[in-house]
């Protein structure tokens, strides 16, 4: 018989109303004893039940319900109580459980007792996570489908194919003659690159997923007073960022976000590019050249059309002309802009004014296009989850070597790399992770989930 568990789900702090989850055989009779219908016939279950709290000094009125296992979402016994949002009730609350029975739940316990009893598999319990922690629609749609099961229905899939595999080389191992053990070869040579190809076309959307799940990381640079900081607050549409017109302002990084198209981006505004013998100002420069390397995409920033430009460690630089509000030379350029040949605009992916707002929605279209796949964007299944990245590499690693040494290597060794995938691949779901890998994966989640 499992632990009784019980957990404030409801983020602690003061708010209308708490939830505290109780979870296990004894949930209805520890919740029993704190809690008292107002009508006292048996409780229905899944329904709504107007009670009172009383424990104690305490009371408070309560809704209670209920769900048997196992249809709940532990696949327990479960019963919520949803008492008022006081952070002194609800911690009394749960001590008083605590006192009659239950224990704390750990971080994720909800969620790990509803892999471990077959209600989800652990990726769709990593779904649940990446939906509480989205910060933008793109990476809360990303999050849902992972709930509702997309990489598990993946990984099933060619953990199935694999299972073919494994029946063919196993009729081999049974019936050893040399035909069927060419044939056998052939297929499973065949199976696996197959598989491998599923893969790889999983894997090319982790870029893309990692990015979404996380924010696109960009950063701003150039020299001084070019206008940096006063883009940050433009793209961002309030002024965070302290202007002046005195080169140096910026010395710290500075990172803030906003959401464009679904997706969130992390903007991080750097101190200007220069020689300087003030220490906080190098500080700041040293620090600004780490985010430029790091970044998903640069900006670069001048104000004049002519100033030569610095080798920037990225491969990724979108170059922007600001100021075209004063710019002398660029008012010519704007009265000849039918001329596309214009070899100085040429320069620049685009012209803008900070101060005006003059094409910084065209900016920010372009900062998402040279960043996010849009083909990848609505695809069925998108990697966020850098675990299971990690599994998939593995998979394709042990199916690389079956393929290659399919028809040159014994049939028992075929076996052991097609199983090494298959493992591998059941690590995504959970069915084949040790107890030390679950617990290690459950211990990230938050509380009372
Ligand atoms: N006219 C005009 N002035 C700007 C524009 N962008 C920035 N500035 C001015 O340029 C000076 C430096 O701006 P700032 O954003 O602090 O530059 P940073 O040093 O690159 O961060 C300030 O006086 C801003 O008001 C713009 O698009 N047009
Ligand atoms: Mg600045």
């Amino acid at each position: 018989m499992s632990k009784t568990i019980c957990a404030i789900s409801t983020p602690i702090g003061t708010g209308g109303v708490a939830i505290i989850r109780i979870s296990g055989d004894n949930a209805l009779e520890i919740a029993g004893r704190i809690f008292v219908p107002f009508n006292k016939s048996t409780p229905e279950p899944r329904r709504a039940i107007f009670g009172k709290i009383a424990f104690d000094e305490v009371t408070d009125d309560a809704l209670g319900l209920y769900f048997p296992a196992p249809h709940s979402f532990t696949g327990e016994d479960v019963v919520e109580l949803q008492i008022h949002g006081g952070f002194y009730l609800s911690q009394a609350v749960l001590n008083a459980l605590l006192e009659r029975g239950a224990v704390l739940a750990e971080r994720g316990e909800f969620s790990k007792r509803a892999v471990l009893n077959g209600k989800m598999d652990m990726s769709q319990a990593e779904g649940i996570i990446d939906v509480i922690n989205a910060n933008s629609l793109a990476s809360l749609r990303a999050g849902s489908r992972l709930m509702y099961g997309s990489m598990r229905e993946v990984v099933e899939k060619m953990q199935d194919e694999l299972t073919e595999c494994m029946v063919e080389v196993n009729v081999a191992l049974d019936y050893p003659e040399h035909d069927i053990e060419y044939i056998t070869a052939t297929k499973v040579r065949d199976i696996s690159q197959k598989i491998i190809g599923d893969i790889d076309r999983h894997l090319a959307t982790a870029k893309t997923g990692l990015q979404i799940k996380n924010g696109v990381n960009v950063v701003l640079a150039g020299n001084p007073n070019v206008g940096k900081s006063s883009l940050l607050n433009a793209l961002l549409g309030y002024n965070r960022a302290i202007v002046t017109d005195i080169a140096g302002t910026t010395r710290d990084t500075l990172n803030e976000s906003y959401e464009y198209n679904g997706v969130r981006f992390n903007i991080t505004d750097t101190a200007g590019l220069r020689d300087t013998d003030d220490i906080v100002e190098s500080a700041g420069i040293t620090r600004a050249r780490d985010e430029i390397r790091s970044a998903d995409l640069v900006i670069y920033v001048q104000d004049k059309l002519n100033e030569p430009r610095e080798a920037l460690d990225n491969a990724n630089i979108i170059y922007i002309l600001n100021k075209i509000d004063t710019n002398k030379a660029t008012e010519k350029i704007t009265q000849n802009s039918k001329n596309t040949n214009n070899l100085q605009t040429e320069k620049f992916d685009i012209l803008v004014s900070a101060k005006t707002g003059e094409n910084i929605d065209n900016l920010k279209q372009l900062i998402f296009e040279r960043t996010i796949d849009t083909n990848l964007i609505n695809s069925d299944i998108m990697l966020t989850n850098t675990r299971h990245i990690e599994c998939l590499h593995r998979a394709r690693a042990a199916l690389v070597d079956t393929a290659q040494n399919a028809e040159s290597t014994t049939l028992d060794c075929l076996a052991v790399t097609i199983m090494q995938a298959w493992e591998a691949l059941g690590e995504i779901t959970g069915t084949t992770a040790n107890e030390h890998i679950i617990n290690e994966i459950f211990a990230k989640f938050c509380l009372g989930k």
